[in-house]
């Protein structure tokens, strides 16, 4: 598929509301939001929620009252985050599967997260693997190093699954995989010739990422999640703005942006419910 399956990863974990106020928290502003995004190119919305304080949190309430509101809003596929935040429990982090969403992340191994750790058991990646595929929903694997890959690899054939694979490389967390020049091409070199991927840089490193992923025939995730700064010393003030730049730079790269439609056809999740 040449055109470019654009996510919004719109909330995340870690950024704060008070260095990042255009970021969505409440079930009205992240519809708002989702809508705008989707009117500016994006196909998917990955997904994390926050409490009435603004803290990140896995409650399926939580979880259900976002997931109706931007599917009020919008059409776009709402990819759950099942990495949540370093802190969040094993149970947690897999109780919001109960609500069957299309996508959802699968991280498949452990890394370093600044001063955390981004902490994947093998056995609870089996676990959580397993709730996935009961549940009907397509995994995203959120691969943030390289042994990801193989972990991925592997589990698929060990657990027989058959859904069609997409991968998503988050380069420049620092303590995981930094966005070197040559870290996609070797990361896509890896999997399946019949798997799909996108990328994304973590900061500084957001640019080259995105038109590196775009020039080897990838697809993008932005967002503010990911990125903080438009430009140097400019603050991002909407996720939308950060999609609409995407979709800039994919026309001038010769490509069009998938709708949420073209993007389920293309990531199989037509066919997975
Ligand atoms: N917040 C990170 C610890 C995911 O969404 O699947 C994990 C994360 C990955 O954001
Ligand atoms: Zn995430």
């Amino acid at each position: 598929m040449d055109k470019v399956i654009i996510t919004a990863a719109a909330v995340g974990a870690e950024a704060d509301k008070r260095d990042r106020p255009g970021l969505p928290t409440t079930p009205d502003e992240l519809a708002r939001d989702a809508r705008r995004c989707r009117d500016a190119g994006a196909a998917i919305y990955h997904l994390h929620v926050r409490d009435a304080k603004g803290a990140p949190t896995m409650s399926v309430d939580a979880f259900s009252a976002a997931k109706s509101a931007i599917e009020e809003a919008t059409d776009l596929i709402v990819q759950f985050t099942t990495g949540g935040a370093v802190s969040d429990s094993e149970d947690d982090r897999i109780a919001p599967l109960a609500l069957r969403p299309e996508m959802a992340t699968l991280t498949t191994g452990s890394v370093n997260f600044g001063d955390d750790v981004f902490l994947n058991r093998a056995p609870f990646v089996e676990r959580l693997y397993r709730k996935i595929l009961d549940a009907g929903t397509v995994p995203e694997y959120e691969i943030f190093d390289s042994g990801m890959v193989a972990a991925a690899l592997r589990l698929y054939e060990s657990l027989g699954a058959s859904h069609h694979r997409h991968f998503d490389f988050v380069l420049g967390v620092p303590g995981a995989m930094p966005a070197w020049d040559d870290a996609l091409s070797y990361l896509v070199s890896k999997i399946p010739h019949d798997a799909t991927w996108s990328a994304t840089g973590i900061g500084r490193a957001h640019l080259d990422v995105t038109r590196t992923a775009l020039d080897l025939g990838g697809n993008v995730r932005t967002g503010l999640e990911d990125v903080a700064f438009y430009d140097a010393g400019v603050p991002v003030t909407e996720n939308a703005q950060l999609i609409e730049r995407v979709a800039r730079m994919a026309a001038e790269a010769g490509r069009e942006t998938a709708s949420p439609q073209e993007a389920r056809d293309g990531l199989g999740l037509s066919s997975s419910t």
